[in-house]
């Protein structure tokens, strides 16, 4: 396997020896082929510290050259080279014009890189190195250039024609033909090119800026999909005056267009002034989408339009940086939804995120600082690690900062460096120049891997009133890295009183406390920074219970010697809705564990009544937010629950979890099903943070009572769930009813459901995609041939990644079915990534991963994972996914 492995070092960075001051596109779309005539106005760049005649210019092998001119004159063969994508123009002068004929074919185009046809559009993806897909360019993020793009296509197919910036100029041409010209006054790397050619309709609206201006809104979409535009407009609307109000930020152009795309590799895209969204992504009813999707789309839409600022406006220098605009991005889209809806829920949802996922990818062969240090193909690096602990690791600067000098530190980072390539170190400097507070050793965060852990322990001495708590930081060796240097991080806590007080905080000074440590009345910000420290609280009258890691200020692994009467207390009484929870959290892992124990020696479980107390207490209590009780009540995932074992038995999770299931509901029927009825709300339909809190909360409770009718009940629970499938009242109770009745181990049952949905939605693309993902995801062993077969079925299509997404993916997340123990599990999923890299090595690659993650599986797995990556490298492989199986077989032999 050595094919492929050319590696591109943050270290070797240069600036580029040239500028193309303007970019004037002309894309004449054709049957069988798109010409693309583009028209540079480059100069050499005297900042270069490696001046050169020669301009590099990057294309694709796709590509079929056909002219290039200089100054008008067309250029020998002599005068340029063309080897293999690579396009070099020799002995360049000062300052030229460049233009270059190419023709390509995006009706080929499966990769969905650069400029492809997705049903009957035409549209561009050019984020990382999409652009060179079109014609030969300087592709790389730090050159910006000011965008003039023509399209012209047949009318009549193609009634809209789209690219960034503002409309300049349209009319009809000869041959039922016509054309638009579009200016984008703003510089722009190529990533952030976007063009739309299709029959497409329009939804309006507006928004007047804080400055008075007046903005078109405009979302495009198929005409069946006309009605599924409001959320994403309202969405947008309240994601725009938010980022007035919070970060001073206004919108620059006088038009934000948005347009859905059925094939599309990510979420979305935020291409200046045009932002492309996977049409999953951005359409919605509540009868085709759940509340879960509508809350996705919602903060899916703030990030693309977040990004204007942190991405578009200031970009980044090199892909190193990625995590520049998008862990920011990733941090104020947050933001934005903990304060449009509940702050403690979201943050409890990021955190579940970041716990099941990242922790896994950093423990993992793909584990990577937030700015890796090299890559292969930087596809492989739009990860849980760059996007959510990049968030984490802004989040930890506002917390270090405190939320007037953040603000400040956002200011002077926009401000200095607008219209700028930047780096995590300029982002880095300008939150410590407007805020005095260094953060050299914090800085840590982005160039090493790998999840900390806090080994806390204390002591309280009631003689002199004083209680001391000792922080001890660890993180494990990652390949980038061995010994990591201690990391500064704010270790947020209270101490809480024998009533769940909060105490008053003295906190003595000490030589072994550096920094600043952010006194905030009751709760303290302490400064992390060193491999072990002591802070000494004076005048502490009683013996307190310790609240710590408030708000999961740091991305690290808390451990904490916890009595199970202490997480009850904390679950009962702290004000902290994130520990709170966390609280419940640790008891019901504990008590799952019991559980495992117990079927490994197949003996019965017994559930402990003071965690049937602590449920019940949340299940009864009508003054809690219902979105709030249903967090608290919920098992954590199986996913989650790996994460926490030293060896994974997939299996015994399985088993473990479901016995805890019908431990609960046997110990708290009456109780779930006063709740469930409680909830229940068949009254009109509404949207409002009650309303979703309810239906999550009732679901819950369903899918509990569901556990009992395996056992004694003679289907009682099961008729609630139909009857609430029949009531077909909204996506969320239709879903939740319908995965509740699939995951029953029933084909009888489940069949005819199955088939009755599909009938009534196979209109709908969206809905379709959620009935595969059901059915492929369900949580029962014995999937795959189901799965196999839903290959072939009419609406199944390999090229559509939504469709892989929703078949192959929530196959492998259903673990019991991806680790059978027979391997077959590993073998399919091994066959899906050979036929995808033929034609898209991205969606390919990310199917790669879970198998590379076999470190902590049981032997016999780990070897039947090996096996398969061992297959794979022995294919020819695209280099994302060599990359991966590259660095999963290094890790074999470590
Ligand atoms: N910048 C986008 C994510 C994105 C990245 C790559 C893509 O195609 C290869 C598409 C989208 C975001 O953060 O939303
Ligand atoms: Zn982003």
């Amino acid at each position: 396997m050595t094919q492929n492995s050319q590696v591109t070092y943050l270290k070797d960075y240069q600036v580029p020896s040239f500028i193309i001051e303007t970019t004037d596109l002309d894309i004449r779309i054709g049957d069988e082929y798109t010409s693309v005539v583009a028209r540079l106005k480059v100069r050499r760049n005297s900042a270069s510290s490696e001046p050169s005649s020669e301009l590099v210019l990057q294309g694709s092998k796709d590509i079929k050259l056909q002219e290039v001119m200089m100054n008008g004159l067309i250029l020998d063969k002599s005068n340029y080279d063309l080897e293999g994508s690579v396009l070099s123009i020799h002995q360049c002068p000062e300052a030229f014009e460049l233009t270059t004929e190419c023709l390509i074919q995006p009706q080929l185009n499966a990769s969905l890189e650069g400029l492809y046809k997705s049903g009957g559009m035409y549209c561009t993806q050019c984020e990382a190195e999409g652009f060179r897909n079109i014609t030969y360019y300087l592709d790389r993020p730090d050159a910006l250039s000011v965008f003039t793009t023509r399209i012209s296509a047949p009318k009549v197919s193609y009634p809209i024609l789209l690219s960034n910036g503002n409309p300049v100029e349209q009319g009809d041409l000869d041959n039922g033909e016509h054309f638009a010209v579009w200016h984008d006054p703003f510089p722009k790397p190529a990533y952030l090119f976007a063009m739309v050619a299709g029959n497409l309709v329009r939804q309006d609206d507006v928004f007047t800026t804080v400055s008075g201006r007046k903005v078109d809104l405009q979302i495009f979409v198929e005409a069946h999909n006309s009605h599924k535009c409001d959320h994403a407009l309202e969405s947008l609307k309240r994601s725009m005056l938010w980022d007035e109000q919070v970060y001073g930020r206004e919108y620059d152009l006088d038009l934000f267009m948005i347009v859905a795309v059925d094939d599309f590799n990510m979420g979305a895209m935020e291409n200046k002034g045009l932002n492309i969204f996977n049409s999953d992504c951005v359409l919605a009813d509540p009868a085709t989408s759940s509340d879960a999707m509508f809350e996705r789309i919602e903060g899916i839409v703030a990030h693309e339009y977040f990004h204007n600022w942190s991405g578009n406006r200031v970009t980044c220098r090199d892909w190193f940086q990625l995590s520049l605009k998008e862990g920011f991005t990733v941090y104020r889209d947050s933001q934005y939804t903990a304060d449009t809806y509940s702050a403690a829920v979201k943050r409890i949802d990021d955190v579940t995120l970041l716990r099941t996922h990242q922790f896994a990818e950093d423990a993992g062969p793909m584990a990577h600082p937030i700015r890796p240090a090299s890559y292969i193909e930087i596809n492989n690096f739009y990860s849980v690690t760059v996007y959510e602990k990049g968030a984490e690791v802004v989040g930890m600067i506002h917390t270090l900062l405190g939320d007037a000098l953040f603000r400040k530190g956002s200011d002077l980072y926009f401000g200095r460096h607008d219209g700028q390539a930047v780096t995590t170190d300029d982002f880095v400097a300008a939150m410590s120049d407007a805020s005095g507070i260094d953060l050299s050793q914090f800085k840590h965060w982005y160039s090493q891997a790998g999840t900390p852990t806090l080994a806390i322990t204390d002591a309280y001495d009631a003689t002199n009133n004083e209680y001391r708590l000792t922080v001890g930081q660890s993180t494990p060796a990652t390949a980038e890295c061995q010994k990591k240097l201690p990391f500064h991080l704010p270790l947020r806590m209270a101490l809480l009183d024998t009533n769940g007080l909060e105490m008053p905080l003295t906190l003595r000074d000490d030589d072994s406390v550096q920094g600043d440590n952010l006194l905030l009345g009751n709760s303290c910000v302490l400064n992390i920074t060193q491999a072990q420290q002591t802070f000494v609280f004076e005048g502490v009258m009683e013996q307190p219970t310790p609240s710590l890691l408030r708000g999961f200020s740091a991305p690290v692994k808390l451990d904490y010697a916890y009595t199970q009467e202490q997480l009850l207390f904390l679950a009962s009484k702290d004000q902290d809705g994130f520990c709170r929870w966390e609280a419940c959290q640790r008891l019901l892992i504990e008590a799952t564990e019991l559980a495992m124990s117990a079927m490994n020696q197949s003996s019965h479980y017994q559930l402990g009544d003071s965690l049937v107390t602590m449920l019940r207490a949340s299940l009864v209590d009508e003054t809690l937010d219902p979105a709030m009780v249903a967090k608290l009540v919920q098992l954590p995932s199986e996913a989650y629950l790996a994460e926490t074992q030293t060896t994974v038995d997939v299996d015994l999770i399985h088993t473990g979890r479901e016995a805890m299931r019908l431990a609960i509901a046997t110990a708290l029927e009456s109780e779930l099903l006063a709740c469930y009825n409680r909830c229940h709300d068949i009254g009109l339909f509404s949207q409002t943070g009650k309303a979703i809190g309810q239906r999550a909360l009732k679901n819950t409770c369903l899918s509990y009572l569901n556990a009992l009718d395996s056992v004694q009940y003679q289907g009682q629970y099961q008729t609630i769930a139909r009857d609430q499938y029949a009531l077909q009242a909204n996506m969320t109770d239709v879903g939740a009813a319908l995965h509740i009745l699939i995951g029953q181990n029933n084909s009888e049952l489940a069949a005819p459901l199955l088939a009755e949905f599909y009938q009534r939605w196979q209109g709908d693309a969206q809905v379709v995609c959620q009935w595969f993902a059901m059915q492929c995801g369900a949580n029962r062993p014995g999937l795959l041939k189901q799965v196999q077969d839903l290959l072939d079925h009419d609406a199944f299509d390999i090229r559509n990644p939504n469709k892989v997404r929703s078949v192959v993916g929530s196959f492998i997340r259903s673990a019991i079915n991806f680790h059978a123990v027979d391997g077959s599990g590993y073998a399919f999923v091994g066959d899906m990534i050979l036929k995808l890299d033929n034609f898209n090595p991205m969606i390919a690659a990310g199917l790669a991963k879970p198998l590379g993650r076999f470190k902590r599986h049981t032997p016999q797995r780990q070897a039947l994972m090996q096996q398969q990556l061992r297959r794979l490298s022995e294919a020819q492989l695209s280099k994302d996914v060599f990359e991966v199986v590259s660095r999963a077989l290094d890790s074999a032999n470590v």
